[in-house]
């Protein structure tokens, strides 16, 4: 049996370096806690190595995604400065195993947040809204894990670009949301796909930082999860998203 540290490293490595691996869940029984703990140790070879903590981010948040993946709770996960790309610019494809995009909306953090705050209080402590992608790619063959897996793989994080900035007093409750590969509409869905109201997302991310002891700092980014289902994409290609009243967000994939 490996241990918990074998496979934190195991992770990091298969991640930086774009390797898949087998599920850990196939020859390891590791419990919900185990996996989070997986999780900060991974993330924290990425800080060894320079890279720093920018946001956390939300999954399985929409009906879409967990009926994709097969996984039926909310998790979360940490975003670092690696993995933020700019809007309209470019990434290569060398740096993902299989990647996939989805459709999002990004708060940022303007007050540090102690304790577990609800839909209304949250937006007290955010500056701005956006429209924005997230680029996932699991570390496991065929893109296949169990709950515990993906938590264990910083929940398939590796990128995220997000759009302009607009007022936290934006309306973000009901938009129509486009995700588009070369201009053609893969994936639709709406804002209020994503927990029935997108605030809400922010305010289960208060509960599950509180809860695994992860403070959020002021200048965080907090991505809300995705709206639709996930689309997988190639070198070549610009991968957009268009959501009403946000604007649009997109990027370029280069071979
Ligand atoms: C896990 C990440 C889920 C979301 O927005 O729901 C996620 C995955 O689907 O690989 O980021
Ligand atoms: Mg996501």
């Amino acid at each position: 049996m490996k241990t918990i540290e074998k496979i934190a490293e195991e992770i990091h490595l298969a991640a930086i370096n774009a390797n898949e691996i087998e599920q850990i869940s196939l020859s390891h029984t590791i419990s919900l806690s185990d996996a989070y703990n997986i999780q900060e140790l991974a993330i924290q070879h990425r800080f060894s190595e320079g890279e720093t903590l920018i946001g956390l981010k939300m999954g399985f948040t929409s009906e879409a995604k967990m009926k994709q993946m097969g996984v039926h709770d909310m998790i979360w996960g940490r975003l670092t400065s690696s993995m933020l790309i700019l809007n309209h610019g470019k990434t290569n494809f060398s740096k993902y195993i299989h990647p996939r995009v989805e459709p999002e909306i990004c708060f940022m953090i303007s007050r540090d947040i102690e304790g577990v705050l609800d839909e209304n209080q949250v937006k007290d402590y955010v500056s701005g809204v956006a429209g924005a992608i997230e680029i996932i790619d699991s570390r496991y063959k065929n893109f296949k894990f169990s709950l515990e897996d993906v938590i264990a793989d910083n929940c398939s994080s590796i990128g995220f670009v997000v759009g302009d900035w607009f007022p936290v007093n934006t309306p973000i409750g009901d938009l129509k949301i486009d995700l588009l590969i070369d201009g053609e509409v893969v994936e639709t869905g709406n804002s209020n796909d994503i927990l029935g109201d997108p605030w809400k997302s922010l305010a289960a991310a208060t509960r599950l930082a509180h809860q695994y002891n992860q403070p959020i700092k002021a200048g965080m980014y907090i991505m809300a999860g995705a709206a639709t289902s996930a689309a997988f994409i190639k070198p070549n290609q610009t991968i957009s998203t268009k959501i009403e009243s946000l604007g649009s967000v997109n990027f370029e994939v280069t071979e």
